[in-house]
Formats: structure tokens, sequence, C-alpha cells
């Protein structure tokens, strides 16, 4: 069932009237967050137009949520479609961490990530929890080391989408900040810093 064009007006008129930092997609939900804030900081100016969405960012939304992981662009993200996105994290990521990784999303519990309200839902909430944190830091420690390494962030980041020289400012610039101890890769303690 297709979501009422009742239900997109007003979830549009909702997110228009909040400000929020803008992520554009769950890798975001991290990594392309890292990103942004990074842009953040170099270019205060033109960050502060990202700060909330408006019809034609929501549109974009739309799009990229299309283009990384609702594959056959029904508006929503089967298990099949979140796992093959999960695996450019984490290729072999098992089948339980996928349920448990839609399960979490699926807020009108019909099985699916649908891009509203699941997907709008989760990009437009500033805030983690250090369940949401671990979540993240599994996916990304690709080689289940029990590190997340500049690497593995490198090489998630462009898997993708972003340019190696976007992947690497956001490895560095963000991430690798909270490389505490210097040896290029982040302890759960150091990662959870970064969501808080
Ligand atoms: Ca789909
Ligand atoms: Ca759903
Ligand atoms: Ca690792
Ligand atoms: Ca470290």
């Amino acid at each position: 069932m297709m979501p009422s064009i009742f239900i997109t007006a007003a979830l549009t008129t909702v997110l228009l009237m909040k400000a929020f930092e803008c992520s554009l997609h769950f890798g975001t939900s991290h990594i392309f967050r890292g990103l942004e804030k990074l842009k953040k900081r170099q270019d205060a100016s033109s960050f502060q137009q990202h700060v909330c969405f408006d019809v034609r960012q929501l549109v974009a939304f739309k799009a990229q949520f299309t283009a990384f992981i609702d594959k056959d662009n029904d508006g929503r993200a089967s298990f099949k479609e979140i796992k093959s996105y999960l695996q450019k994290y984490d290729a072999a990521v098992t089948d339980k961490r996928v349920q448990d990784f839609v399960v979490r999303r699926d807020t009108n519990g019909d099985g699916d990530v649908d891009f509203i309200p699941d997907y709008l839902s989760e990009i437009s909430a500033p805030n983690y929890s250090a369940s949401m944190a671990k979540e993240w830091f599994e996916l990304e420690d690709s080689n289940h080391d029990g590190y997340v390494s500049r690497d593995e962030l490198v090489n998630i980041a462009q898997n993708i989408g972003m340019s190696p020289r976007e992947a690497l400012e956001t490895a560095e610039g963000y991430y690798m900040i909270a490389d505490v101890d210097g040896d290029h890769r982040l302890t759960w303690n150091e990662y959870v810093t970064l969501f808080t």
C-alpha cells in the first residue's frame, strides 16, 4: 500500500517546521554525517543552507533512497535491499544483523523500511543512542577485530559513493579526531564519543 498523499503532505509540513542537521542516507547516519560536520567546520555559511529540510531536499532524499537502497523503486527498502546496502559495510553481514537493522527502523511494523515514515524518521533524528552507535560500530568494523580503522572507513565511504578525497577527509577529519591514542583505529570507547 502506498502512503496516502495526505500523510505525505502532513509529514512534509512537520519536517519543514523542524531544523535538523541533514544526513543523506543510512550510511550517513553516520559516515555522511561526518562529512557534513567536516564541511560545517570548513564553511559555516554554506552549511547554514542545509540545516533544515525543504521540499527540494526531500526530493533529493528520495532520489538517494532509490539510488542507494530502494533498487526496485517501490518506495520501501525490503530485507533484501537493506542486506545489499549493508554489504557495502560488511561483505559478510549476517541475516540476523540485517533483520535487527530493519526492525529497529520499521516504525509502522510492515516489515520494510519505508521511505515514509521509517526512513525520513531516521535521517531527521539528530541524536543517536548508544545502541544505535553500537550498531554502526559493528557494521563499520568490517573485519570484526574490535576496532573501526581508518582504512575500513575509507573503504566503506567509497563503497557508498564518496569520492576517494571525500572518503579520506571524512575518515581523517571527522572520525580520527576521536582517535585519542593515535593508532589510526577506534576502540568502542573512542568511537562512541562521536555520537555524543
Ligand atoms: Ca524496494
Ligand atoms: Ca515499515
Ligand atoms: Ca576493524
Ligand atoms: Ca585509537
